[in-house]
């Protein structure tokens, strides 16, 4: 018994892995290991001797038993420590710098213009940018013959041979997104509509896809007055310095009367400087809308009239930050979007203020 117990505790304590544990474990307490095959030769002995050697067994298995947990306790605290001592971290070290993309302009100066509008109650309507003929012109007083239609360089949708109905069109402007919000709403309104639109047109000052903002105020009682308040508080808001408009008379469709709004500006040192001096920038079309328009989007004009306006948001993000070329605004060029890019946070608030 003495050497059975030094044989199998000197084996465990001398294990140096769980297998090789396991192994001892399976020659010592296994179905045919010497324990238990000594166990099942007391059946044949007399009764006190099997009495006597019973108990020692049963001694000897649970001190082998014990022996081989503690040892497998032992052999998990030193791999564990090993894996400690292998793989640790400096959780204090500083990250690794990322790359993280910017706002483009364009998205930029949309978000701060519905921001100056919203403030003066403005609210912000999209609508489709595959239009139907009628939404895209006929509701705008622009008929079928109408040069306007052909000034506007359409992208017409494809048709199938058989199908005579006119064809579907890229929106040339955001105006029809205004007759779909006077069909839902009704007057009073005062919307404003940024979005993509298209016409087919590529050169320096041309891109087949541009941003537009319309807007859009219905009432009672406004007048050319109440739109050139609201474009001066625009302008004033959006440049940050008080901002002198002319209007000059023009020719629209969809408004009566019409103006071209120009803005104050200097030319000096070759670079333009809104809000000084005494040149004057195009940079916007209004009217009081067509009687014939308000019908067209289900508004009486003897119940409700007002006015509307429609300008680039690119060209007036070129403007405000000085950027030189239409078209880099389109190219997705890493290094241009970094340098022109906004930062996510960087957005307008109107706490900053507006400048009087
Ligand atoms: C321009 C001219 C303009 C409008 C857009 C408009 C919309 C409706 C009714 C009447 Cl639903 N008018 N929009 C009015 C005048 C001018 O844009 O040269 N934009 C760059």
């Amino acid at each position: 018994m003495d050497d059975l117990r030094k044989n199998y505790l000197d084996r465990i304590a001398v294990a140096a892995s769980e297998a090789a544990l396991e192994e001892v474990r399976i020659a010592a307490l296994g179905k045919k290991g010497e324990i238990s095959l000594k166990m099942r030769e007391l059946g044949a002995m007399e009764p006190a001797a099997r009495a006597a050697a019973g108990a020692a067994l049963n001694v000897l298995r649970d001190e082998i038993d014990s022996a081989l947990r503690a040892r497998k306790a032992a052999l998990g605290d030193a791999a564990l420590d090993e894996r400690l001592a292998a793989e640790w971290l400096d959780v204090t070290l500083p990250g690794r710098p990322r790359r993280q993309g910017t706002i483009h302009p364009i998205s930029q100066v949309w978000e701060e213009v519905t921001a100056i509008f919203a403030d003066m109650g403005f609210a912000v309507a999209e609508g489709p940018e595959v239009e139907s003929d009628w939404y895209n012109f006929d509701a705008l007083n622009i008929p079928g013959h109408h040069p306007a239609r052909a000034e506007m360089d359409t992208f017409y949708m494809h048709r199938a041979p058989d199908d005579n109905r006119p064809p579907a069109v890229l929106r040339t402007h955001t105006s029809p997104v205004q007759i779909r919000s006077m069909e839902a709403q009704g007057a009073p309104l005062r919307i404003i509509c940024p979005g993509r639109v298209y016409r087919a047109d590529y050169d320096q000052t041309h891109t087949p896809n541009f941003h537009q903002v319309e807007g859009l105020a219905l009432d009672r009682d406004l007048t050319m007055a109440n739109l050139k308040w609201v474009l001066e508080e625009f302008f004033s808001a959006y440049f940050g310095t008080r901002v002198r408009t002319r209007f000059r008379a023009s020719h629209f469709p969809f408004t009566e009367p019409s103006a071209e709004v120009d803005i104050q500006c200097s030319f000096e040192g070759g670079t333009v400087h809104v809000g000084e001096g005494d040149g004057w920038l195009e940079v916007l079309g209004s009217g009081m809308v067509h009687p014939k328009v308000l019908k067209a989007g289900g508004i009486d004009p003897a119940k409700a009239q007002g006015f509307a306006f429609g300008m680039g948001i690119d060209r007036i993000a070129m403007l405000k930050y000085g950027i030189p070329d239409l078209r880099s605004f389109f190219e997705s060029d890493l290094r241009w979007l970094r340098h022109y890019g906004f930062a996510a946070l960087d957005v307008p608030t109107l706490h900053g203020g507006v400048a009087r």
